[in-house]
């Protein structure tokens, strides 16, 4: 095990992650769990030779440039990582690593939450409840919209994205979907390919926004592509908030464009748009698709096995550059 290897790691994971850096490498911990700003990681990753952080710390190129050159690896805990600039990291020979597939069942659970909260209304339904707005049950009360026969529209039908269509089938959802690449037909499963994210708006009864975070899908969910949903459509989102243009969305669900939407990421998380906090047919939730026991420790447990790889002088796993 690289006992000698310098581990600068930039948040409190969790126990058994810390502990498995603690036991394996020279590590310096952050007392705080709070994101470092970039000066102060940069000062911090003095003499490591690998730096382990989450997505709140941003790699830009400039942070990359200005790192010293005794770091080789940084190992990301995220599948995500639209916070790292990998051509920068690849010109100066920095090798990033990250976890993916370990997060897929736990992210679509999420997904599934919020369809139901949404479509079910459960922000109203509890709130009734709690304060003490019910006076009984009446035969039209909090009508939500139902799951079974409705096209289910996954956008990016990466592990998640698949994780969530095999949760969809149980729900008798007729599953539809857009990537960049149409998938086998094993990996299909009978779900319906649509060459363009465009098409796939028209049959998003139910939209589950689950591709990764591009410049080009940057506010993907604009205005002009609310209009081609069916109307009433259900929007949720467990990828990464700047897909979604906030103002266009938030104007859909005022009207009832779109009957509600369930929201985990945010642009500029954890800021969210006051707007969506006022709106009832909205159910939030900050960023917890991964937020399991056994998925934050496969994640750390994974960014590890890349690192102890790395450092056997092996091909690390999950290379991203
Ligand atoms: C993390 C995520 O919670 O993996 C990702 O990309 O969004 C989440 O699983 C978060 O990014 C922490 O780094």
């Amino acid at each position: 095990m690289p006992q000698n290897v310098k581990l600068l790691v930039t948040r409190q994971f969790p126990a058994n992650v810390l502990e498995r850096c603690q036991r394996d490498y020279n590590c310096t911990l952050n007392p705080n769990d709070t994101d470092w700003p970039d000066e102060e990681l940069i000062d911090q990753s003095f003499g490591h030779d690998a730096i382990f952080f989450s997505s709140g710390n941003k790699f830009t190129a400039d942070v990359i440039a200005a790192l010293p050159n005794e770091v080789k690896i940084l190992a990301t805990f995220s599948v995500g990582y639209e916070h790292i600039d990998l051509s920068a990291a690849l010109k100066r020979n920095l090798v990033v690593v990250n976890t993916p597939h370990v997060l897929n069942e736990a992210t679509a659970d999420i997904a599934f939450m919020l369809m139901l909260c949404a479509s079910r209304r459960a922000r109203e339904a509890d709130k009734m409840v709690r304060n003490s707005d019910w006076h009984g049950w009446t035969p039209t009360q909090l009508l939500g919209i139902g799951m079974q026969g409705k096209r289910l529209a996954i956008l990016g039908m990466g592990g998640i994205g698949r994780e969530v269509a095999k949760r969809a089938r149980s729900f008798g959802m007729i599953i539809h979907y857009h990537n960049r690449n149409r998938l086998p037909e094993h990996l299909e499963q009978g779900a319906i390919y649509h060459q363009s994210a465009e098409d796939l708006m028209k049959v998003a009864d139910f939209l589950s926004i689950n591709c990764p975070m591009t410049p080009k899908m940057k506010y993907f969910l604009n205005t002009d592509k609310i209009k081609l949903l069916p109307n009433q459509a259900i929007v949720v989102n467990t990828a990464r908030g700047g897909l979604v243009h906030d103002d266009s969305l938030i104007s859909a669900l005022k009207s009832g464009r779109v009957f509600a939407a369930g929201l985990d990421v945010f642009g500029g998380e954890p800021a969210v748009n006051p707007e969506y906090l006022k709106l009832d047919n909205v159910f939030l939730s900050p960023h917890i698709g991964s937020a399991t026991f056994e998925t934050r420790d496969a994640m750390g447990f994974l960014a590890l096995d890349s690192l102890d790889a790395f450092f056997a002088g092996k091909e690390p796993l999950n290379r991203i550059a």
